[in-house]
């Protein structure tokens, strides 16, 4: 429409792109690269989840409120009208204007529009449950993450397959890509989601943390730190269980820009789960990626066989760490030989 056009673009999906720049610089420059129909489709999908998610992470929003909102989400991506004001910084900007996306949004094909408000309501719903629920098993955490990032993967596959481009990936691998990026998410930001005001949110299996400490929150304080990292590793091992689901995924991909869009945000998964493995610093601030690394990691993915040598080294790095004192050290080596084994 308006790349094809080559006319300035219309304010709202001006907005769009300018918003998916600030909200996620990554994501921002994989869509860019899709093809043009699906970009936008994946442009306004992005936008629609990232404004639910602000939704859902913001703590000082009173649940009987909350609740509503994020079970009807999917209705108001409709209605050009609708907005409600929440988050801080670019997310209330988001917030605020939201008619640019929701305008966008009505653009967009029939098959894309039902594809995103089919995720966003299931999406809706999921959160709602667990905004009243822990997480208390790993099947609770298995299942907390179909809802904010499997359905991605699923939604991902319906449009990549809308667009001609792709066949329709099994439901499960798509599942577990999601799974993969979300379990990353949950174990890096360990300190930023405890630390949330007004209240704090643990997305954590209690099944896991409760072999080690009596309080998720134990894990950050200094005389627990031999507890905190083998707990932290615990998690890390649980996370390694989908990377062959992804690995089946990606090598099952046609399209280059597809697959380079699936494909970096996978491999930036496994280098922060190796940076993260058996590292204290999660319990004390951010662990993210060095800027040159990451720079290096969009510019070398392009294959099959790249992503194969970024999971093998990373596995190494990864392996490199494994101390035979750990309690999971058998689990872990084990999800690693595995992984070796395939690239
Ligand atoms: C490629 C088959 C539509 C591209 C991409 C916005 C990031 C934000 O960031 O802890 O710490 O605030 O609140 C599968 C992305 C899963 C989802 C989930 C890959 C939409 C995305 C809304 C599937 C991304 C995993 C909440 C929910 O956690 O995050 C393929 C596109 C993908 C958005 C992510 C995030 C969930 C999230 P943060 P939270
Ligand atoms: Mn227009
Ligand atoms: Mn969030
Ligand atoms: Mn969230
Ligand atoms: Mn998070
Ligand atoms: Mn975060």
């Amino acid at each position: 429409r308006h790349a094809e056009k080559q006319i300035p673009p219309e304010p709202h999906w001006g907005f769009c792109y300018l918003m998916l720049h600030k909200v996620s610089r990554s994501f921002a420059l994989v869509i860019q690269q899709l093809p043009v129909e699906l970009r936008d489709a994946v442009c306004i999908f992005y936008l629609v989840l990232r404004a639910l998610d602000t939704v859902e992470d913001d703590t000082s929003i009173p649940t009987d409120v909350k609740v509503p909102i994020l079970i009807s989400f999917h209705q108001h991506v409709y209605d050009r009208e609708w907005h409600f004001s929440c988050g801080t910084k670019e997310y209330k900007v988001l917030m605020d204007q939201f008619h640019h996306v929701s305008t966008a949004f009505l653009e967009l094909g029939k098959h894309y529009q039902q594809a995103i408000e089919d995720i966003t309501m299931r999406m809706g719903a999921g959160m709602a449950k667990f905004i009243c629920k822990e997480v208390e098993t790993t099947n609770d955490y298995d299942e907390y993450c179909h809802y904010v990032a499997g359905l991605v993967g699923l939604g991902l596959s319906k449009l990549f397959h809308a667009s001609g481009k792709e066949d329709l990936a099994s439901d499960s691998l798509s599942n577990s890509m999601g799974l993969f990026l979300q379990k990353t998410n949950i174990i890096r930001d360990y300190l930023e989601d405890i630390n949330e005001v007004p209240k704090c949110r643990m997305f954590w299996p209690r099944e896991i943390w409760s072999k080690y400490v009596n309080k998720l929150e134990e894990l950050k304080y200094e005389e627990n730190s031999v507890k905190a990292v083998q707990c932290l590793n615990d998690m890390v091992t649980n996370a390694l269980s989908h990377v062959e689901d992804c690995l089946t995924y990606m090598y099952n991909l046609r399209d280059p820009a597809i697959f380079r869009f699936c494909a970096i945000p996978q491999v930036m998964a496994i280098g922060t789960l190796a940076m993260c493995y058996d590292n204290i610093e999660v319990f004390r601030g951010v662990v993210k990626m060095r800027r040159g690394l990451t720079a290096k990691v969009i510019d070398r993915t392009r294959t099959m066989a790249d992503v194969y040598g970024a999971f093998f080294d990373f596995s190494c790095m990864l392996k490199s760490k494994v101390n035979n004192n750990d309690p999971n050290a058998t689990k872990t080596l084990k999800r690693l030989e595995a992984v070796l084994k395939t690239c």
